[in-house]
């Protein structure tokens, strides 16, 4: 899969990229990052790629034709590229959506600054909005960071053996519920010891301690996460057993 980043920050980028499972999917080669400046594409003699707003008002508004300059040059010959800007007015990336992503050939990633960008780019070249979540950053870069991470963790190939998409907390391994707690040695750590189950080696008893922790700490931390339909007949019956009621 192939991404490239427009952005008036590329530097932005190099560390992360050069980090862990993203650093090692790039050099593997299943995964390509372009990083293009969009100043680059700037058509004034002062390479301005902000202007104020139309009607007034705080802050400033990025330009459509530097934007639509670096879009046109990163698809060249990819025209199925979709284009992805990265915007507080966006649909919220969840799990789902970032599998979706996954599935793309090529995506082209736009980083806002400022106040937003023209809304006329936004029309004429944008496929998808996409927002992190409901807090403010300094611009569209760390939500690209995320929303590049999530996906390429889950192209064929990149994640480790020991480790599966398929048993992620949000995808349906662990029934969209949270993960339950876990320990390594010591067996004491400042007088706090590992619970005795973990060390019985009997496998069922540790399999439906686990299922009780992680449902357990889900409705107290995420219950919105918590569907019946996501449990076994055992499941439901062991979780009952203990007092915990599904609906
Ligand atoms: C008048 C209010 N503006 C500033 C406080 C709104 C505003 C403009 C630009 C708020 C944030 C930003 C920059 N943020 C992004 O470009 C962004 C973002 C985010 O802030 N939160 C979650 N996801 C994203 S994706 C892009």
């Amino acid at each position: 899969m192939r991404f490239d980043i427009l952005t008036i920050f590329p530097d932005f980028f190099v560390s992360p990229l050069a980090q862990g499972m993203i650093r090692r999917a790039i050099q593997d080669g299943l995964v390509g990052v372009g990083l293009h400046d969009i100043r680059e594409h700037a058509t004034d003699k002062h390479a301005m790629t902000d202007d104020r707003p139309f009607g007034g008002g705080e802050g400033m508004v990025m330009k459509p034709e530097p934007l639509a300059a670096a879009v046109r040059h990163v698809r060249g010959a990819a025209a199925s590229a979709r284009v992805v800007l990265l915007s507080p007015q966006g649909r919220t990336l969840n799990q789902e959506m970032a599998a979706e992503l996954a599935g793309e050939e090529q995506l082209i990633l736009v980083c806002g600054r400022y106040e937003g960008v023209d809304e006329r780019f936004r029309e004429a070249y944008v496929d998808r909005e996409v927002s992190v979540g409901d807090y403010i950053l300094t611009g569209g870069e760390p939500a690209a960071l995320v929303l590049l991470d999530c996906v390429i963790r889950l192209l064929p190939g990149v994640l480790g053996c020991g480790d599966s998409a398929e048993n992620d907390t949000f995808s349906q391994g662990s029934r969209g519920g949270l993960k339950y707690p876990q320990y390594t040695r010591p067996r004491v750590f400042e007088g706090r010891e590992v619970p005795p189950v973990l060390l019985s080696g009997d496998h069922a008893a540790i399999a439906r301690w686990r299922l009780l922790e992680a449902v357990r700490r889900t409705r107290q931390r995420r219950p919105e996460l918590l569907k019946a339909a996501d449990f076994t007949g055992a499941e439901r019956r062991l979780l009952a057993q203990n007092g915990i009621e599904i609906k």
